[in-house]
């Protein structure tokens, strides 16, 4: 394939929130990311695997396979790769503080921009009210959830099948509702004031499924979004300029490319 040598090269790319073993990750969306850009620092931020999934039942295409295989190559290639545990795999929180072909496990991170900015990197869940005290809660939550994304890769079927791009339901569900709305305005602002408690520049998280990237009074916020539902990646250039990419809408232009060639 062409691809390998036509890749970007960034300083740092952040990613979360894949869900690995469920039905809604875009495993193929991903793989094509991946083939497209490198990086000397590859952040996992949590959520790569959706153990809550895997262990109500198996699902493990070769393209989840892939994903994993890729990640362990770059680290075997010098990439310095670090795993942030999420709420959805929690087990690796047993193995923070130590090292897996490569990857390390930490429970977060701060990382140093080439401009010099200090980053709390962290996957966020710390801070949903919701997961932290109620966890059965959660996991009600999380199956409506799941059913939604079934619902909306059943629905994405059919528009490839007619020839429409990919849209998600949930995201747009998800943007339509103000409970939805207040929730992301409360997870910010806990994680502006985590990251001005701890004395750094900014945070880079995930966890909500939201791609973000602001200032909130003097803290930047940015938020890597996910890869169930709208294909989003934190990248840093090699002058510490940050950038979020949406990869679902390049695979769209250059699907559009190619009908207009
Ligand atoms: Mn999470």
């Amino acid at each position: 394939m062409q691809a390998e040598e036509t890749a970007r090269q960034y300083r740092s790319i952040w990613l979360s929130d894949i869900h690995l073993g469920t039905r809604g990750c875009q495993a193929d969306f991903l793989l094509d990311f991946l083939r497209h850009n490198e990086s000397e620092y590859l952040y996992l931020v949590g959520d790569i695997v959706d153990g809550w999934r895997l262990r109500k039942s198996w699902y493990w295409p070769q393209s989840h396979n892939d994903v994993v295989q890729k990640i362990l190559r770059r680290a075997r290639k010098g990439a310095k790769v670090f795993l942030i545990p999420g709420n959805h795999d929690e087990a690796f929180r047993e193995f923070i503080g130590l090292q897996f072909g490569g990857v390390a496990i930490q429970e977060d991170t701060v990382h140093v921009t080439a401009d010099g900015r200090r980053l709390l990197v962290i996957h966020g869940d710390q801070f949903d009210a919701v997961v932290r005290y109620a966890k059965w809660l959660a996991h009600v939550g999380d199956t409506a959830y799941v059913l939604l994304l079934g619902i909306n890769t059943g629905f994405n079927w059919v528009r490839r099948k007619l020839g429409f791009p990919y849209w998600s339901i949930s995201a747009y569900l998800k943007h339509r509702t103000k409970k939805a709305v207040e929730f992301i305005g409360d997870f910010e602002k806990a994680l502006a004031d985590e990251a001005r408690r701890r004395q750094v520049d900014g945070v880079i998280c995930g966890h909500i499924h939201h791609a973000e990237m602001r200032d909130m009074d003097g803290v930047l916020y940015c938020n890597d979004g996910d890869w169930v539902e709208s294909c989003t990646a934190l990248v840093e250039h090699e002058n510490g300029k940050l950038e979020i990419i949406n990869w679902a809408e390049v695979i769209r232009a250059r699907a559009a490319m190619k009908v207009a060639a």
